[in-house]
């Protein structure tokens, strides 16, 4: 790939992922292969969460008072909030705010709702649109003023110690999901210039796009008792006593999609995880002038079988020649094809070809095919996965001192990681001499010296160009 960012918006064009052409910058629409494939790659996500979350929806409008109520949220905030002003022709006399995040939405409800220690913990979740006026260069699906993916989830805890656990269980669930997805990543806290606005503190993943930027596709975030006082959010413990209550909240947004087509796909298209891929096969049948119908039947046969085995199946009957049908379905990324010509017919077999890594191979269309299918399916995500870790993995470096880190960075090697004291001064120094962002820290460090003032290295830092 030459020029990541060319390659992503053609393929978001050619297979009809999205059209950008919407007229409203950084909003835009989602078309019929990309709407299912965010809806394979939701679904996987609320599977997860319904377990332990019980989903809800809260209105798209905050009134202006309780948006302000949270000082530092508000300010965090400030630039990027979409008002409405008016019902009609007339001027309302209190604005309106699209919620660019639904803290302030949900917390006062929360107010209402919360008791006694029995009630707790809340999970909720919602799946919704927000809207954020980014004065960043947009992007579509990576950065958007209308995330029209933004899963968020909020918790309510009757202790620190329950809400800090609460943001390793959803670190846990979103390793889990990406996992899933194939998608690598690298877990920081946030430097505290960089973490959620109102937030303790913040735990961000971020991955590795092919022009060796990284892009925060999910964060956690713990929220102490910042919001629970200032939205009076209090439970009676069970000696009768009121305490403010202890908040996370963690989401992901369409950068999850844009994540899934960017990392895997390559020159010739798309190479979707069968778990999110719109069809997960598609059907060839190889027709020459004798036969075809026979080559059909089957052809029906075969598709008939596999959705009964529950795969998103396709059986491309158009009259058009093969390769321009595989051209097409490799550009979509379909992960698996069979063809099927009258020779294949008469031995009971079909060919398999895989879009991960173009093999093929025979397929006996004996009882136990579809258990053959599965496996090819399961070695497809393991690959894309593993391939995905290793290119990411081989793209982080270590570096020494702070010139270092500036020409690994010059020479695209993607994330570097430092000895750094953890002082906030030395960071945005670091951020400004190496022209990066500082991604946060993976832990404490037990020696060393940070690159940039020499000072005893507390952390191994992360920085790297960022979307
Ligand atoms: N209420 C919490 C969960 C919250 O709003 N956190 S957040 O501000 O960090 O946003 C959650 C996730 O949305 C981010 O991790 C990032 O992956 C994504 N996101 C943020 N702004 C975005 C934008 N303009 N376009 C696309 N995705 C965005
Ligand atoms: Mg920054
Ligand atoms: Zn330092």
């Amino acid at each position: 790939m030459t020029d990541f960012s060319e390659w992503f918006h053609n393929i978001l064009e050619e297979a009809e992922i999205i059209d950008s052409r919407y007229p409203i910058k950084g909003m835009h629409v989602w078309l019929p292969q990309g709407f299912k494939i965010r809806k394979h790659v939701m679904n996987i996500l609320k599977d997860m969460l319904d377990k332990e979350h019980e989903e809800v929806l809260f209105p798209l409008l905050i009134p202006e008072d309780e948006l302000a109520k949270e000082a530092i949220h508000v300010k965090g905030f400030e630039e990027e909030v979409y008002w409405i002003t008016h019902g009609g022709l007339t001027e309302l006399n209190k604005k309106l705010a699209l919620r660019p995040t639904s803290e302030t939405a949900m917390y006062p409800m929360f107010s209402l709702w919360v008791r006694s220690h029995s009630d707790l913990p809340f999970k909720f979740y919602q799946v919704v649109n927000t809207f954020r006026y980014e004065t960043k260069h947009t992007r579509p699906l990576i950065r958007v003023r209308e995330i029209t993916t933004f899963k968020e989830a909020h918790t309510v805890h009757v202790s620190k110690e329950d809400a800090d656990k609460q943001v390793e269980d959803a670190i846990s669930i979103y390793k889990q999901f990406f996992d899933l997805l194939g998608i690598p990543y690298v877990i920081t806290k946030r430097p505290v210039w960089d973490k959620f606005p109102g937030a303790e503190y913040t735990m961000a993943f971020d991955t590795l796009m092919p022009d060796g930027k990284t892009l925060q596709i999910g964060t956690v975030h713990n929220l102490g008792q910042t919001f629970a006082k200032t939205f009076d959010i209090k439970y009676e413990t069970p000696s009768g006593e009121h305490e403010y209550a202890y908040q996370t909240c963690y989401g992901v947004s369409d950068r999850v999609i844009a994540s899934v087509i960017g990392i895997h796909g390559d020159e010739a298209g798309l190479r979707l995880p069968p778990e999110v891929a719109p069809y997960q096969i598609v059907i060839v049948p190889i027709i020459f002038k004798k036969g075809g119908a026979e080559v059909l039947s089957k052809c029906e046969e075969l598709k008939e079988t596999l959705k009964e085995a529950g795969f998103r199946v396709h059986l491309d009957d158009r009259d058009l020649r093969a390769g321009k049908k595989f051209y097409e379905w490799e550009m979509r990324g379909v992960p698996l094809r069979i063809e099927l010509g009258p020779r294949d017919l008469e031995n009971n077999k079909a060919v398999v070809s895989r879009r991960d890594n173009g093999e093929k191979s025979d397929l006996n269309l004996d009882d136990h095919f579809i258990t053959s299918i599965n496996e090819f399916m399961a070695s497809i995500i393991s690959n894309l996965r593993d391939t995905s870790w290793e290119k990411m993995n081989s793209h982080i470096r270590p570096a020494e001192t702070v010139e270092e880190a500036r020409d690994e960075v010059a020479n695209n090697h993607g994330i570097i990681s430092f000895s750094w004291c953890g002082d906030e001064e030395c960071g945005k120094k670091i951020e400004e001499e190496v022209r990066v962002d500082i991604l946060g820290v993976q832990g404490e460090y037990e020696s060393g010296k940070c690159i940039n003032c020499n000072k005893p290295a507390k952390y191994t830092a992360l920085l790297a160009k960022t979307y």
